[in-house]
């Protein structure tokens, strides 16, 4: 199992070849299999992080791998200057799954947030007959969308924005979980879209309260705007349903995907939407070399029956349950509190004896379990949702043991 690069070796040569823009956790992983992940010297770790959501469907599931392997072989990148002869089963397959009229593929989790919003700005000219560069786009304070120029135009984190303008305008920011606030900028005649997560990943997973989503999704109803959810971290069975915004019953006009979409084999990402607003782009207008590619589309089918077979989502909400009341039934005061839906978790931590997040995933980590803090006090819990109760359980004994030890 061992590879031959050390660990040291492999955290030497990032730091000194590759650029500064990330502070790992001092762990170097080499091999991965459904919820486990082994270290270059071949030490075992249940993976509380899956890549951040993209690995629902587990490390190196051999479905997903024998599609890749398959679709490999015989055509991987055509461009979209030609037709290929995947694609089109695919986005029959996406948009009957999700029950949209159409799909427009693209890769990371960012372009497609772009690529909403220049759907929702066209179709704000074409369709709602907003001046032209006139349209006003509200998101969310603490969001998180991305890492481009327009997507950290949106941001409210100084640590995405500061010295990377000038930023793109055309953003109206509103407190999450705001109806009030909401409402008050859905006035302006030029909304064209409210752009929201429906439930905040990196804020630290904030839970809207119930309802939220639903009455956010009428009240653009109401004033004609487009009500677009960025389900990348929240979608795909990770919060106990297909999609977050199952749990209210909500339908956005516009839904991003991305990350487990492809099982975190291929950056593969979607924007679905029906007729009367994705048929505002014309020929021309928006793309990428990628986007579409039939290695992709085999490997995003493979990914969503994944899903479906193996009853991804019922798994993530019935072991969702268990973990947040195990982790609550800790008698430690360093758990301030737990939260969540389905496997996406936060353990919010009070620092004790100068012990903070990061030294309890430290101690996690030496304890076998892998987790990453998130603005130093807040540590997410995002297993692969193939995990198995036993193993769930055997984890939460570690995680346990952990946080006892401080
Ligand atoms: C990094 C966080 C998670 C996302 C939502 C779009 C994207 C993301 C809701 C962009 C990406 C990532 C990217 C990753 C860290 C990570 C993250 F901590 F920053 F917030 F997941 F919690 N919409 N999320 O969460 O997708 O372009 O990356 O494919 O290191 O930036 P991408």
């Amino acid at each position: 199992m061992a590879s031959k690069i050390t660990s040291k070796t492999a955290m030497e040569l990032e730091d000194k070849y590759g650029a500064h823009n990330y502070h790992p956790l001092p762990v170097v992983l080499a091999k991965g299999l459904g919820a486990l992940v082994w270290d270059a010297e071949g030490k075992e770790y249940y993976d509380f992080l899956s890549a951040y959501s993209a690995v629902n469907q587990g490390h190196c599931h051999p479905k997903i791998i024998s599609a890749l392997k398959e679709q490999a072989e015989i055509l991987t990148l055509t461009s979209r200057a030609f037709y290929n002869n995947v694609l089109g089963e695919y986005e029959q397959y996406i948009t009957e799954y999700f029950g949209y009229d159409k799909v427009l593929p693209m890769n990371t989790g960012a372009e497609a947030d772009e690529t909403a919003l220049k759907l929702a700005r066209k179709w704000a000219y074409e369709k709602k007959g907003i001046p032209e560069n006139q349209a006003k786009i509200i998101v969310c304070a603490n969001n998180f969308h991305g890492r481009t120029i327009t997507i950290i135009s949106m941001s409210t984190d100084p640590d995405a924005y500061k010295g990377f303008g000038p930023f793109t305008p055309g953003f109206i920011t509103v407190p999450y979980n705001n109806l009030d606030a909401l409402k008050r900028e859905l006035e302006d005649p030029n909304v064209a879209a409210f752009l929201v997560e429906p439930i905040q990943g990196e804020a630290g997973v904030f839970v809207p309260d119930e309802g939220f989503l639903k009455n956010a999704y009428d009240a653009c109803k109401a004033k004609n705007v487009l009500f677009i959810a960025d389900e990348v971290q929240t979608g795909i069975a990770r919060t106990g349903k297909l999609l977050a915004c199952d749990h209210e019953g909500v339908k956005p006009d516009i839904l991003i995907l991305g990350k487990a979409l492809s099982g975190g084999v291929l950056p593969v990402s979607a924007v679905l939407a029906n007729d009367d607003i994705m048929l505002v782009i014309k020929p021309g207008e928006h793309g990428s070399t990628f986007g579409g590619n039939p290695l992709a589309a085999k490997v995003a089918i493979a990914a969503l029956e994944v899903v479906k077979n193996e009853k991804l989502a019922e798994r993530a909400e019935y072991l969702g349950q268990i973990f947040r009341t195990a982790i609550r039934s800790i008698d430690s005061d360093m758990i301030e509190s737990v939260r969540g839906k389905g496997l996406l978790n936060a353990v919010i931590i009070n620092p004790k004896n100068g012990k903070e997040a990061w030294d309890v995933c430290l101690k996690m980590a030496e304890n076998g379990v892998l987790a990453k803090p998130t603005h130093g006090h807040i540590i997410r819990f995002a297993p692969p949702l193939v995990i198995s109760e036993e193993q769930l359980r055997d984890a939460i004994e570690r995680i346990k043991k952990s946080i006892l030890s401080f």
